[in-house]
């Protein structure tokens, strides 16, 4: 039986790699292994793909019956619906963990590090399996995506090392440039209907008992949101109202000048204010230094929904 690798919902670079090089670390270790996905690709991972010739993982959301390895979350919000009915084999990760209860006992690889694939990259080596030049350029630009190219406050020593090393094995000497070059493809946001900007890089969080959700986007220069600014705010209202969420944020992180402007929609503004002692004027505010959602805004906003 194939044993599926899969990131979370609304897959990211590191999702849709992590995927890619687990499956191939498998089936170096003679398991049959599928790289799978559970949404659509992204504008910045479709550029990693094209730039390393890989094949983008097949797209799959149901697992009843399946064996599944976990690459980048470890959470039902997350999860395909139906997980539960699946047998997890491992996990391979860098978030906290979320709740998983599991039938059997399973390999987990979870590190409080920047990236998944720089977890995965750490298994390659325990195993001593080879990483190919492609498959290793790839995991590199993951890298430098979670870490907004070592910047973020989640990045660690181990992150930027292994991107080093991969980069090495890649044959690639400016990787900062790939990665700048890769966060201007993500800067593309012309053109795009608004809830698809705000659904690119969104979770769904459960912030005891509270739906919340936090949608971010990176680029290199926040004045491309000027005359959009607007349309976002009204898109992130409608989908608070669709959706049933107490709070919608959207965080549009400026990566050179490291911040973020958070667009607000909530029924909890006192909430939201009190998390980081901020006034919301015109449903925005700015958090200076803030790039990651992980480290900087969803442990201020959760305690507050106590
Ligand atoms: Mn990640």
């Amino acid at each position: 039986m194939a044993l599926f690798t899969c990131g979370h919902k609304i897959p990211d670079s590191d999702s849709i790699i992590g995927a890619i090089a687990m499956a191939y670390l498998q089936e170096k270790l003679g398991n049959e292994a599928i790289a799978a996905r559970q949404g659509e690709i992204n504008p910045e991972s479709q550029y990693i793909l094209d730039k390393f010739n890989l094949e983008a993982p097949i797209f799959k959301d149901s697992y009843a019956g399946e064996d599944i390895f976990l690459v980048d979350y470890n959470n039902y919000t997350e999860a395909p619906e139906d997980l539960k009915e699946a047998n997890i084999v491992g996990i391979a990760d860098h978030h906290k963990l979320g709740g998983l209860i599991t039938s059997g006992p399973l390999d987990v690889w979870i590190r409080a590090v920047g990236c998944s694939n720089t977890v995965i990259k750490e298994m390659f080596d325990y195993y001593e399996v080879e990483i190919p030049k492609n498959i290793a350029g790839a995991m590199m630009c993951a890298i430098l995506s979670d870490t907004v190219i070592f910047k973020s406050p989640t990045c660690t020593k181990v992150d930027t090392k292994i991107c080093k090393e991969l980069a090495d094995i890649a044959g690639i000497e400016d990787y900062k440039g790939i990665g700048l070059e890769m966060f201007k493809v993500k800067s593309q946001v012309e053109g795009v209907p608004m809830r698809n900007l705000v659904q690119r890089d969104f979770k769904a969080f459960d912030m005891n008992g509270t739906k919340v959700g936090i949608g971010q986007l990176e680029v290199v220069d926040l004045s491309i949101f000027d005359n959009m600014k607007n349309d976002l705010i009204a898109d992130i209202a409608s989908l608070k109202e669709e959706e049933g969420f107490d709070t919608v944020l959207l965080l549009l992180t400026d990566i050179m000048a490291m911040g973020s402007q958070i667009l607000v929609a909530t029924n909890s503004l006192d909430i939201v204010e009190k998390s980081w002692d901020v006034k919301v004027e015109n449903d925005q505010f700015w958090l200076d230094g803030c790039l990651s959602r992980k480290k900087q805004v969803v442990p201020f906003l959760e305690p507050s929904f106590k």
